[in-house]
C-alpha cells in the first residue's frame, strides 16, 4: 500500500506525515501556493513557498483541480488552516492528473440541480457532503446488521430472479431467463416465509428489490435497497414491532454517537427516538387526520403521502419522530387478517419515520387454508405461488416480519429532499445510467 495517513489524523505534534488524495482547491498567491488535499476523511492544507522549496514549487504550479497527489511534509499548527494544521512539504508527487474543465465543481459551493448532479454522479460522489451521506449510510446499516447478528438472526440471501412477484403483477420488471420469461424480485417475502416454515426461526437480509412503478416523486425509485426481517414463534405482530423498534433505535443511536463529522457536514441534528414508538390503529390514524387536519386520504383503505406527513407532524410535536400504524384494511394475502377477537382488520403495520413510510410488516397468515382463501378473495393467480403454498403446508410456526426501505431511512436520517440523493447510482423510470 502507498504510505500515507488520513488527513483527519494529521497532527502538529508529528514530525513528518504523508497524505494522499485529490487536489480539492489551489490558491496561487505569487510566491506562495496553497493546495488543499482531500481524502475520504477530510481536507488538509499544504503550503508551498517558492523561497523555501523552489523545486516542489515549480512542480505544484502546474497542479490542477482533482489531480491525485501524495505529499510528504511537516505538520505545523495554523489558525488559518482548515482543521488548525497545515503541512510544510518536503516531497510532492502526482499520481494521476485530471482532465479539465470539470463538468461539475467539487469544491465550490454552487447550487446545482439534482438531475445535473446525477448526470455527473461520478464527480458528484466526490463532494464531501455526498460522501458524508454514504458514510452515514454505511454506519447505519453496519449498526443495524450487528444488532441482528447479536440477537442471533441468520443472515440470508434470497433470489433476485423469480417466476412471479410477491407484491403485485403491474410492478414487475420482466426479463428473459434463457428461453423463458421471468421477473426481477419485488421482495424476498415468499422466501423469508419459507425459511420460517423450514425452521430458521429468525432471519434478516440486506438485499435489493425492483419495482416497475411509474412514479415521479421524491420518495420512490425503481431499484430499492431493502432490509428484510422475519421471525417465528411470535405471539403477535407486536413482537415484530418490538424488534423493529429496538433495532432502528440502536442504528440511529450508533449513527448519532459515531458519525458526528458526517452529520455536521450534512447540517443534520439526528434525533434518536428513545421513547417507546406510539402504536396507533389505522382507524385512529384516520381520525387524527380528520379532526386535526381535515384531511381524508383518497383511498380510504390506505394512508397517502400527505396523510403520513401530517401524522408525522402530529407525533413530532409530542416528541416522537417514529410511530406505527397498525391494522390496515384490505391487505395482501400474506398478512393475518380478520382474526377473531381483534379490533383491527389485519395484523399489518407500517412504520412512519420523519413523516414518511419507512417499512411495512406484520404477522403472517401461517394457516394455508386461510391464506389460499385470502388469495382467492384478492384475485391472486395461485399458479405462481404453488412452491410457497406447498412449503408452508408442511407445518409452519406463527411468524411475522417486515421490509424496511434502506434508501428512505438514509434519506430521512441525512435530511435529504430526494431519495435519489441517498443512492449512489439511482434508477428511476428515466434514469438507467450512470
Ligand atoms: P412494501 O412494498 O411496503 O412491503 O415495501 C417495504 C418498504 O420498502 C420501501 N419501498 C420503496 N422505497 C423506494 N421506492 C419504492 N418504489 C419503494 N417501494 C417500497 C418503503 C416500504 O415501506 N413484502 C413487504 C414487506 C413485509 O411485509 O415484510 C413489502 O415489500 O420504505
Amino acid at each position: 500500500m502507498i504510505d500515507r495517513i488520513h488527513t483527519s489524523a494529521v497532527d502538529p505534534e508529528m514530525d513528518e506525515v504523508a497524505v494522499a488524495g485529490h487536489v480539492h482547491e489551489i490558491r496561487d498567491l505569487g510566491g506562495l501556493v496553497f493546495v488543499i488535499v482531500r481524502d475520504r476523511e477530510g481536507l488538509v492544507q499544504v503550503v508551498f513557498k517558492q523561497e523555501r522549496e523552489p523545486e516542489l514549487f515549480e512542480a505544484v504550479e502546474s497542479a490542477g483541480s482533482e489531480d491525485v497527489v501524495r505529499v510528504v511534509g511537516e505538520p505545523v499548527a495554523s489558525d488559518q488552516a482548515p482543521g488548525g494544521v497545515e503541512i510544510a512539504p518536503t516531497d510532492y508527487e502526482v499520481l494521476d492528473t485530471a482532465d479539465s474543465p470539470l463538468p461539475l465543481e467539487i469544491s465550490k459551493d454552487v447550487t446545482v440541480d439534482l438531475s445535473t448532479r446525477l448526470d455527473n454522479r461520478a464527480l458528484d460522489l466526490r463532494k464531501p457532503e455526498t460522501l458524508a451521506v454514504f458514510s452515514l449510510r454505511s454506519t447505519l446499516m453496519t449498526a443495524m446488521e450487528s444488532w441482528f447478528d447479536e440477537e442471533g438472526f441468520v443472515d440470508i440471501k434470497t433470489p433476485l430472479i423469480s417466476k412471479g412477484g410477491a407484491e403485485g403483477g403491474a410492478e414487475l420488471f420482466p426479463i428473459l431467463y434463457y428461453d423463458r420469461d421471468a421477473f426481477l424480485s419485488q421482495s424476498p417475502q415468499l422466501y423469508k416465509q419459507i425459511l420460517m416454515a423450514a425452521g430458521y426461526e429468525a432471519v434478516y437480509e440486506t438485499g435489493t428489490a425492483f419495482r416497475a412503478e411509474d412514479f415521479a416523486t421524491s420518495r420512490h425509485v425503481s431499484e430499492i435497497a431493502m432490509f428484510d426481517v422475519e421471525l417465528a414463534y411470535i405471539d403477535d405482530h407486536h413482537d415484530v414491532m418490538d424488534v423493529q423498534e429496538e433495532s432502528l433505535r440502536h442504528a440511529l443511536r450508533v449513527a448519532a454517537d459515531t458519525a458526528s463529522r458526517e452529520l455536521e457536514l450534512l447540517d443534520v441534528d439526528l434525533t434518536v427516538p428513545e421513547a417507546d414508538f406510539p402504536r396507533i390503529t389505522f382507524d385512529e390514524a384516520l381520525s387524527i387526520l380528520e379532526t386535526e387536519f381535515g384531511h381524508f386520504p383518497e383511498d380510504p383503505t390506505d394512508l397517502d403521502t400527505e396523510g403520513e406527513k401530517l401524522l408525522g407532524e402530529h407525533f413530532a410535536e409530542q416528541g416522537h419522530p417514529a410511530f406505527f400504524v397498525v391494522g390496515y384494511p384490505d391487505e395482501k394475502f400474506y398478512y393475518m387478517q380478520d382474526v377473531d377477537g381483534d379490533e383491527i382488520a389485519s395484523r399489518k403495520f407500517d412504520l412512519i419515520y420523519e413523516g414518511q413510510e419507512l417499512s411495512s410488516g406484520g404477522q403472517r397468515e401461517h394457516d394455508v387454508d386461510r391464506m389460499v382463501a385470502a388469495m382467492e378473495a384478492e384475485g391472486v393467480e395461485q399458479a405462481n405461488f404453488e412452491f410457497y403454498i406447498e412449503a408452508l403446508s408442511y407445518g409452519t410456526p406463527p411468524h411475522g416480519g417486515y421490509g424496511l426501505g434502506i434508501d428512505r431511512l438514509v434519506q430521512q436520517a441525512a435530511g435529504l429532499d430526494n431519495i435519489k440523493e441517498a443512492i449512489m447510482f439511482p434508477r428511476d423510470p428515466t434514469r438507467l445510467e450512470p
